[in-house]
Order: structure tokens, then sequence, then C-alpha cells
């Protein structure tokens, strides 16, 4: 059977091309040479993705809360919020083009995946198996607790996630009573964010939203990105810097000190050690998994007690 497009008269778009055959022409056969797909356009396939890409980016431009990283902490505060609260628009931004962070493997490249109970309810929430060793669980591989985590998120309908995209800034305001407060992310492609010293002029995109999670750990091209430009711009005297490797004090540190660290701003996960100067916990991932859902609880006061219209805290709630 010969398969060929005729295109229509009226202008091309996904529907418009008209194809000679149909989707019952797809036929699953591995039996020999008789698996054949339904026929498609190149045309079909970049309008498929260039139509909900850019509508989604364009819908997004004010949300209600910002998620900046999509590491273990990250993650952890979206699914925690976007399951709660089906009412939110939340749009998570990560810089790398793999979600997930430092959270695909154990600790020095081995896959087995350590977590701190009570973080292991977590695990149950999910539908993650593990192995019980008394005090603590074993995920045994790690990417089985990101690849679940990562696919929960994405399936909840509120959850944009746009990675490969960095946020290079963040939008500040003088608010309702006078203070600064963070009131969105300024966005570029990360490979346009990563070159703006060979080319100049690559201008951003911007988001804003009431309230703005930072969980961009403490590693990597742009690790502590917010905790860094709170110092430059002033907002916070310096970095605490991270400390030693302190398992027990670590993680209840991390946690209990999640918070909004300045109106509009709530920082979670190891970005938290930089901005502190809190130890780290090394290869025990119960911490960010506590960090985020405690920024989520955190998200939720603020909004909860803030007026907002537009995508702006505009006034208190009166209690
Ligand atoms: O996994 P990370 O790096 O950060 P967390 O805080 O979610 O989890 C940290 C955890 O993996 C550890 O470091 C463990 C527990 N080890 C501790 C220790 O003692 O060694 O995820 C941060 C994500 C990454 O995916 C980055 O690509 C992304 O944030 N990111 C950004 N995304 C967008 N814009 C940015 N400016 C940006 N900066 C970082």
């Amino acid at each position: 059977m010969s398969l060929t497009a005729v295109e229509t008269s009226t202008p091309a778009s996904e529907s418009t091309l008209r194809l000679v055959g149909k989707a019952e022409d797809a036929v699953e056969d591995y039996t020999g040479s008789g698996y054949r797909f339904a026929p498609i356009e190149e045309a079909q396939v970049s309008r498929a993705m260039i139509r909900r890409y850019f509508n989604t980016m364009y819908e997004r431009v004010v949300s209600d809360v910002v998620i900046v990283g999509a590491g273990s902490a990250g993650l952890s505060c979206a699914y925690s919020l976007a399951s709660r609260r089906p009412d939110l628009k939340i749009t998570i931004i990560e810089a790398n083009v793999a979600p997930g962070g430092g959270a695909w493997l154990g600790g020095q490249l081995m896959t087995a995946m350590v977590i701190r109970k009570p973080a292991d309810n977590f695990l149950r929430e999910l539908g993650v198996p593990y192995e019980d060793e008394g005090n603590f669980v074993v995920v045994k591989h790690a990417a089985l607790f990101t690849s679940t985590l990562l696919s929960r998120v994405l399936a909840l309908p509120n959850v944009v996630l746009m990675n490969a995209t960095a946020v290079e800034d963040l939008i500040t305001c003088t608010d309702f009573e006078g203070q600064q407060r963070v009131a969105g992310v300024v966005t570029n492609w990360t490979l346009v964010a990563l070159n703006h010293d060979t080319q100049s002029c690559m201008d951003p995109a911007t988001i804003t939203a009431p309230v703005i999670v930072t969980a961009t750990g403490h590693d990597g091209p742009m690790g502590a990105f917010s905790a860094k430009r709170l110092v430059s711009m002033g907002f916070t005297k310096e970095l605490g810097n991270m400390r030693g490797l302190d398992m027990n004090r670590s993680e209840p540190a991390i946690v209990n000190g999640t918070r909004e660290v300045i109106p509009g701003l709530v920082m979670a996960g190891m970005e938290l050690a930089e901005h502190d100067g809190a130890n780290r916990m090394g290869p025990t991932f119960g911490g960010m998994i506590g960090s985020g859902i405690k920024a989520a609880h955190e998200v939720l006061r603020i909004l909860d007690a803030s007026q907002i219209k537009g995508g702006k805290v505009v006034g208190k709630v009166q209690q």
C-alpha cells in the first residue's frame, strides 16, 4: 500500500495535513515485515510540540508557585504541594535536560539509596518498594525512587516542568508593606544562560508568582543559585557555606530550617546548607524529602496568609 500525503488548500495545520492512509492502517506485527505505522507528516510532529510547549509557556508566565530545581527536594515539594492543592498552577524550572538532580545514584556512584525514618512514609505514599533496615530503609536503586517521584509529579495535571531552562535571576519588588520581596524568576534556555560570555544581548523571559521555592542544591554549575544571588543583591550579608558531613546533625537542621528566607522565597534542600552554613549529610536522602515537604507547608502558609491579585501579593489576609 503506498501512503502519500495530500496537503489541502486551507492553511496547513496539524489536522489539515490530510494523509492517504489512516490510524487503522497501523499494524503491530513482529512476525516478519508486517509492522506498519499510521502515516505522518514531519510538519505534524513539529506543530504538535510547538503548539503545546508555547501555549504552556504563554499560560505559565503567571504561576501560583514556581519551584527552581527538580532534584529530590524540589520534586518532593512539587508532589506534596500539587497532590494536595490541584487548584494551584505549579511550574518547575530545571536547568538540566535530565531532571532529578543528584538523586540518580546513592553515594560514590553506588546505586542503592538510603533514606532514614520517618522519611520512609513518603516512599509508601509514592509506592516505592524498599528494604527495611531498622532505623533506615534502602531503595534498591536511587533511580527507582527518583523516576517514580518524577513520574508521579509529571502525571499531576497542575504541574508543568520546564527542563533545559535556567533561572538566571530573581524578580524582586517592593511590596505593599514597603519591604523587598521575591515576586518571580528570570528564565532563559540553559544553553543560553551558560553562554552569555560568548554572545551579547540574549535577554531572558520572566515568570511571576506570589511564592518561589528555590531548591538548587549545593553543587553543579548553578548550585545554590538563589543563595548566592541573595548575597550579590545585598539581601543577605554572606553565604553561610556548607559545613562538614554530619548525618545526625544535618538532616534535621535542613528539614527544620526549611523556611521563607526572605519574603516570597522559600529555600529547601542542600541549597539551604550553603545559605545557613549547615552540615552536609552525604548519601542519605531523607532530609531532602522532609525539606521538600516542609517547603510545601511553608508555601501553603504564605498563600493562605496573603491577598493575591494577578500573581502578586497585594496584602495580608486579616486573621
Ligand atoms: O539534587 P540537587 O542538587 O539538590 P537537592 O537539594 O534537591 O538534593 C541534594 C541532594 O541530591 C544531595 O546533594 C545529597 C543529599 N548529598 C548531600 C551531600 O552532603 O553531598 O538538585 C538541584 C537541581 C539540579 O537538578 C540543578 O540542575 C537545578 O536544581 N538547578 C537549577 N535549575 C534551574 N535554574 C537554576 N539556576 C538552577 N540551579 C540548579
